[in-house]
């Protein structure tokens, strides 16, 4: 047995969040070098239950020259939802995008596939060199596309917000997100700091990112019913969307 083997819930989870989380796993793995980032020890694997159904939160985080932390999440909720998140938060020297995606799903069927490179800048408007990349991808007529919430301003012209009707379009999912990883890491990678008069933008914008994220009643309410109103609080601002 490889040391590195460990019990995860990946096995137990719907098949497109497994090789979703392979995915972002294996492409971390080729850009960077990863260095680990230490969650509050109590808060990396938790499990909970208050009323009704067992809660496990399984996290894997690192961190970059150029990603102040990348976070990687896996949830499942008793045996009828699955949940994968997923966010680079990247350092204020850099005029990076946030990537996120949120996949959630049970019993055979995802109901929502989200993934973006959310401008992080006052006018959240992304760099021509990410439009121009984005803007060359064949475009995906997915059959199902779901409405933004009211909070979902932070999001680019590009996100995709679905329901995948067939294991086709959850491959096309996939293979998207793949995509802004690769075009992310790739741009990443070889980005500059900016000046500092510029980090004050990037702070704001991340700010406010987080603060939006965190109005996500849906991702609150699954918390609170497993783990109390004062524990979801906590871990929504500290662990799933912290800023600085
Ligand atoms: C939706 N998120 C949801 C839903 C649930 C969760 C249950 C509703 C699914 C549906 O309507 O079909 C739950 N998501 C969670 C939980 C965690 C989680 C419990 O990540 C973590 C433990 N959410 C993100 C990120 C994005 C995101 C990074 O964490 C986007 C980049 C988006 N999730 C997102 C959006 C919705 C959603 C936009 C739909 C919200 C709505 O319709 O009101």
């Amino acid at each position: 047995m490889s040391l590195t083997t460990k019990p995860s819930l990946r096995e137990q989870q719907h098949p497109l969040i497994r090789q979703l989380a392979d995915c972002i796993e294996s492409t971390w793995q080729r850009y960077f070098n990863l260095e680990p980032y230490h969650l509050p020890a109590e808060l990396g694997y938790v499990e909970g239950r208050l009323e009704g159904e067992k809660l496990i939160i399984e996290n894997r985080c690192y961190q970059t020259p150029q990603f102040r932390k990348m976070h990687l999440e896996l949830a499942k909720v008793g045996t009828n939802l699955d949940i994968l998140h997923c966010v680079m938060f990247p350092r204020l020297e850099y005029a990076l995008p946030m990537f996120g995606t949120d996949l959630v799903g049970g019993r055979g069927q995802i109901s929502a596939a989200i993934a973006d490179l959310s401008a992080l800048n006052t006018n959240r408007t992304l760099s021509a060199s990410y439009r121009d990349a984005l803007q060359a991808l064949p475009v995906i007529n997915f059959s199902q596309q779901r409405a933004l919430p009211d909070w979902g301003d932070i999001f680019s012209e590009f996100c995709l917000f679905i329901r995948p009707s067939s294991p086709e379009e959850e491959a096309l999912f996939l293979s998207r997100v793949e995509l802004f990883l690769d075009i992310h890491c790739a741009q990443a990678r070889s980005a500059l700091p900016v000046q500092p008069e510029q980090q004050a933008e990037i702070i704001a914008a991340q700010r406010y990112y987080c603060s939006k994220q965190q109005q996500n009643d849906k991702t609150r309410r699954v918390l609170e019913k497993a783990f109390g109103s004062d524990w979801a609080e906590h871990y929504m601002t500290t662990v799933l969307f912290d800023y600085v």
